[in-house]
C-alpha cells in the first residue's frame, strides 16, 4: 500500500528566507568530474537527495574513495584510468541523469558494467544515449529491443563523432561529452534547443578541452585531469515550488538565498515575470561557473502566458508547478512543445492533468503539453504524485491554495530531489528563516 501523507494550512501566508537545498544536476556531476579527476575534490552545498547518493554509490562501487557528511563530500580518485570493475550490479535507483550521464563515462572507461534501476526508470527511453555512443564505438547491450535498463556495458576505446541532438536534452548530450573526454579526436555535439550546460561548466572547472560555439559544444578526448574544489548553488528547480506559492498567495513575500541563476535553467522567473509576479534578484555572484544569488519574490494577480520553443528546455522541470500556478492566473495558459514530459519520472502531462484535475482545476491534456483555465478555486481531495518527486511537491503546495486538506498519494518520493521539503514548507508558512 503507498503511504498517504494529509497536509491542510488554514489562511496561509508565507515569508521569511530560505536557503535552497544543492542543485541536483551539479550535485550530480561535481560527484563524476571529481571521480573521473585523479586526486582530491572537495565539494560543498552537495544536494543530499536519494538520486545524488546513487552517483556516490556507485563511485564507491568503482572504486573511489567517497566520504561525505551532510552537504560535504570528500572524494580521493586513483582517475579513471584505475578505476576496478565492481562486483554488483551498478543501482541507478530513480536517477535518469545517473543512468544517461554514466553511460558515457562508463564506455570510456576499463571496467565492464551492469546498470540497474527501479521500476520507474526501467520505463525510460535509453535508445537516446546507446544510440550515439556506439556510434562512438561503444560496447552497450540492452537485453530489450528497446534498450531498457538493465544496461551491460563493457568499456572500450572510443572514436570522436560530431553528433546533432535530435532532443533538446542535457543528458544526451552530456553522454556523449562524458564519452568525448576519452575518446580520440574532437567529439562534438549540436543542439536545436540549447539545453543545461553544467556539463560544459563542471569540465572548463576541472581543465578539460572544452568549447562552445554557435550552438556546437565541442570537446577533445585525452587531456588528464586532477582533483578540485567545487561549490554547489542552490536548485532553481527545487525554489521554484516556493516561488510559485509566493506568487499564488496573497500577502505573501519571501526571500530565497543561494539559488543557483544559471542562464540554461532560469526560464521559471521568465515565466513568472511575464505573468506579472514581482520578482527581484540580487546579490548575484559566480562560483566555478555558475551564477547564483537572491530572488526575492511576492504575490501578485497573474496573467496568464504561452510557454513554448526554446524556452522549454530552461523550464522543463518546472513545468509540473507552473501548471498548478496557471490554474490561479487570471485566464487561459497554453504549454506546448514539451513531449519530453511524457519521458519523466511518470508521464508528466498525463500525471499533472490527472492530478490538478482530482482538486478541481480546469486543465486538458494535449500530445506535448497542457491547456489551463484560470482562475479556479482548488477543492481538497486526493492527489497521486505517481512517484515523481516533482509532482510530490506540486500536491504540497497545491494544499496551500485548496480550500479542504489535501492527500498526498506516495510523498517518500519528494526525497530524491527534496529531502527537508515539508519542514522548509512549514518554516515560510511559520514566518521563519533556516539560516
Ligand atoms: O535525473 P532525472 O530523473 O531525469 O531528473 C529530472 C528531474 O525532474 O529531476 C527529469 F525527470 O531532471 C532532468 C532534466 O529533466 C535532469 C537533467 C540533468 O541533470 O541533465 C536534465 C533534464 O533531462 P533531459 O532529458 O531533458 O536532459
Amino acid at each position: 500500500m503507498d503511504e498517504l501523507k494529509t497536509v491542510h494550512f488554514n489562511h496561509p501566508v508565507l515569508s521569511g528566507e530560505l536557503i535552497v537545498p544543492g542543485d541536483k544536476s551539479i550535485s550530480h556531476r561535481a560527484i563524476m568530474l571529481g571521480s573521473i579527476a585523479k586526486g582530491k575534490t572537495e565539494v560543498t552545498g552537495f544536494l543530499d537527495g536519494e538520486d545524488c547518493l546513487r552517483t556516490i554509490e556507485m563511485f564507491k562501487q568503482l572504486g573511489v574513495s567517497i566520504e561525505r557528511q551532510g552537504k560535504n563530500v570528500w572524494i580521493d580518485s586513483p582517475g579513471l584510468q584505475d578505476w576496478k570493475t565492481p562486483t554488483d550490479e551498478l543501482y541507478a535507483g530513480n536517477s535518469g541523469t545517473t543512468t544517461r550521464l554514466m553511460a558515457g563515462i562508463l564506455a570510456g572507461a576499463h571496467v565492464t558494467s551492469v546498470m540497474t534501476g527501479d521500476a520507474s526508470l526501467s520505463n525510460r527511453p535509453m535508445d537516446r544515449v546507446t544510440v550515439p555512443l556506439r556510434e562512438m564505438g561503444a560496447s552497450i547491450s540492452s537485453e530489450t529491443a528497446s534498450e531498457l535498463l538493465p544496461l551491460r556495458i563493457k568499456g572500450t576505446s572510443l572514436q570522436a563523432i560530431d553528433y546533432q541532438n535530435p532532443v533538446g536534452s542535457a543528458q544526451v548530450k552530456s553522454a556523449i561529452l562524458f564519452a568525448g573526454l576519452q575518446a580520440d579526436g574532437t567529439t562534438s555535439v549540436r543542439e536545436k534547443t540549447t539545453s543545461r550546460d553544467h556539463t560544459e561548466q563542471m569540465f572548463k572547472h576541472f581543465g578539460a578541452d572544452i568549447e562552445s560555439v554557435d550552438g556546437k559544444v565541442s570537446v577533445t578526448g585525452g587531456r588528464a585531469l586532477t582533483g578540485r574544489n567545487v561549490h554547489v548553488p542552490g536548485d532553481i528547480s527545487s525554489a521554484a515550488f516556493f516561488m510559485v506559492a509566493a506568487s499564488m498567495i496573497e500577502g505573501s513575500a519571501i526571500t530565497l538565498l543561494n539559488v543557483g541563476l544559471n542562464p540554461t535553467r532560469t526560464g521559471v522567473l521568465d515565466v513568472l515575470k511575464e505573468m506579472g509576479a514581482s520578482i527581484e534578484i540580487t546579490n548575484e555572484t559566480d562560483e566555478n561557473g555558475e551564477r547564483l544569488g537572491t530572488v526575492n519574490i511576492s504575490h501578485q494577480q497573474l496573467k496568464p502566458v504561452e510557454i513554448s520553443g526554446a524556452l522549454i528546455p530552461r523550464l522543463i522541470d518546472e513545468l509540473p508547478i507552473i501548471a498548478l500556478l496557471a490554474t490561479q492566473a487570471d485566464g487561459t495558459t497554453v504549454i506546448k512543445d514539451a513531449a519530453e514530459l511524457r519521458v519523466k519520472e511518470t508521464d508528466r502531462i498525463a500525471a499533472v492533468t490527472e492530478a490538478l484535475s482530482a482538486v478541481g482545476a480546469n486543465i486538458e491534456a494535449t500530445d506535448d503539453g497542457m491547456i489551463i483555465h484560470g482562475p479556479t478555486p482548488l477543492t481538497g481531495g486526493t492527489m497521486d504524485s505517481y512517484g515523481d518527486h516533482r509532482l510530490g511537491m506540486m500536491a504540497a503546495i497545491a494544499s496551500l491554495v485548496a480550500s479542504g486538506p489535501v492527500t498526498i498519494k506516495d510523498p517518500a518520493c519528494i526525497d530524491i530531489s527534496y529531502p527537508a521539503f515539508f519542514e522548509d514548507l512549514e518554516r515560510l508558512v511559520r514566518h521563519e528563516t533556516n539560516n
